[in-house]
């Protein structure tokens, strides 16, 4: 099932939950540095960029076009962590590890938005998270689970 919204067409599951995709930035060469991005609500707030599935699309190419217009970075897709399921907003979200290996200064979102990203080290990026989006809290976990790392 498809429905519109401006500049977009949103995708739902057949228990018409809207599908979505993310990716859990981490940095090529330390894996304990994660990007956040602004919320584009609460500018204050740090988030996981992603978003909708556009029609015809796979969760992969979902996950990177929204990390690039988001964050405006780009690197080597990692393993998927899971689908995750928000029974309040009703939608699903295929995450997956990116390792960034290339910054733009300037994206998409920075330019009509101003949504701002940044590196945290994983312990800050999980208590952002934790306190104002607790859901995305456990896709970080997930990945320590996934990746062992640290
Ligand atoms: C917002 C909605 C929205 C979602 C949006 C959420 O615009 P965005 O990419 O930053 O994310 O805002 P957020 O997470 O930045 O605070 O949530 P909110 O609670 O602030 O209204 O998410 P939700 O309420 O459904 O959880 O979804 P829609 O349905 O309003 O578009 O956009 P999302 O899912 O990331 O889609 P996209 O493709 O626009 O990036
Ligand atoms: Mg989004």
């Amino acid at each position: 099932m498809v429905k519109d919204k401006p500049n977009s067409t949103r995708v739902y599951d057949d228990d018409g939950y809207r599908k979505r995709a993310a990716c859990v930035c981490v940095k090529e060469n330390d894996q304990n540095q994660i990007l956040l991005v602004s919320s584009s609500n609460e500018s204050s707030s740090w988030i996981v960029p992603g978003g909708g599935l556009e029609p015809e699309e796979m969760p992969p190419e979902t996950a990177v076009r929204e990390v690039m217009e988001e964050a405006g970075v780009s690197g080597r897709l990692g393993v998927c962590l899971g689908v995750f399921e928000n029974n309040e907003r009703k939608h699903r979200t295929t995450v997956y590890v990116l390792h960034v290996t290339d910054e733009l200064s300037e994206w998409d979102d920075s330019k009509t938005i101003g949504r701002r990203r940044k590196w945290f080290r994983f312990d800050e990026a999980l208590d952002h998270l934790t306190a104002h989006k607790p859901l995305m809290a456990q896709w970080l976990l997930n990945i320590a689970k996934a990746e062992a790392p640290r």
